[in-house]
């Protein structure tokens, strides 16, 4: 199918003036409550649920949303942004995303992307939505030099279809603190014979907002052992081990 034509490709993104959520309410009117919008002269490609793990990164939150309502509305994509609040800490690290994941996948979502809070792309070419393959998105991110840090890595920004997060029994829910569990996700998709698909290396340039490290998401000392596990652990660790209560809130922008 053809893409959207409104993406205009390369775009400038700093982070040196402060955004609110009144301006980005302000400059996308055609965005409903819950992030949620939807082209009204064509039927989307895809619905699209991004999702964002976030834990005390309210500026950082502030300027995706800023740039980013815009380039998903251009890309003409169906989406909903799914802002996933880690509440507690108890000296753990983020958990993953999955519940979220696993409840989308569930009922309507045709594709998912899930995104750092703090990496904005730097063209709208590169589009939030599935593919035939895996997607990685963030291929060219400015603290690498622009350049992957190494083949393998699939943290940042990634988009799955249904079939193939579910097909990986979903993510693993069993990394803490920092570290690993994109190549974890990596492994799954590789034992399950899946290529990883990339735009190139211009149009998946994204910044992202510098920042220091969090507070109680230090290095998991067990990332190594468990990332050389994935074959035998994928099974038996994943979207058929999730367990979650509770409706989805959808809150007003
Ligand atoms: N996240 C939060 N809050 C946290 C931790 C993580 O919202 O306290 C989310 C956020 O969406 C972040 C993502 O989880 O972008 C991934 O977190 P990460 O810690 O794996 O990656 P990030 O790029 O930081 O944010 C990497 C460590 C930076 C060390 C910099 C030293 N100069
Ligand atoms: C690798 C981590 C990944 C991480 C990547 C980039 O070393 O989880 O660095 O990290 N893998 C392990 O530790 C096993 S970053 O520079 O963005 O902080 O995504």
């Amino acid at each position: 199918m053809k893409e959207s034509s409104l993406p205009v490709g390369a775009l400038h993104v700093e982070f040196s003036r402060p955004v609110n959520l009144e301006e980005v309410a302000r400059i996308n009117p055609e965005v409903k409550a819950g992030g949620r919008f939807a082209p009204k002269d064509c039927i989307a490609v895809q619905k699209v649920a991004v999702i964002i793990p976030f834990r005390n990164r309210e500026e950082h939150l502030k300027y995706w949303l800023y740039y980013l309502h815009p380039i998903l509305q251009r890309q003409q994509l169906d989406y909903g942004v799914y802002v996933i609040n880690q509440t507690c800490c108890g000296g753990s690290g983020l958990a993953r995303d999955q519940s979220i994941t696993g409840m989308a996948t569930s009922v309507v979502t045709l594709a998912y992307s899930n995104s750092d809070v703090d990496l904005i792309p730097m063209d709208d070419r590169n589009t939030y939505k599935c593919y035939s393959q895996p997607r990685h998105l963030s291929v060219s991110m400015d603290k690498f030099g622009f350049r992957l840090p190494y083949n393998q890595y699939f943290g940042g920004v990634s988009a799955l279809s249904k079939e193939q997060f579910r097909k990986i029994n979903g993510f693993p829910n069993n990394y803490w603190g920092w570290g690993g569990e994109d190549d974890d996700i990596y492994n799954r998709l590789v034992f399950k014979g899946m290529e990883i698909s990339r735009p190139d290396a211009v149009i998946g340039k994204c910044r992202m907002i510098r920042h220091s490290r969090d507070r109680k998401n230090e290095p998991n000392p067990e990332r190594f052992d468990r990332i050389a596990h994935t074959r035998e652990t994928m099974s038996s660790d994943g979207l058929n081990t999730l367990f979650y209560k509770g409706s989805l809130k959808i809150r007003k922008r």
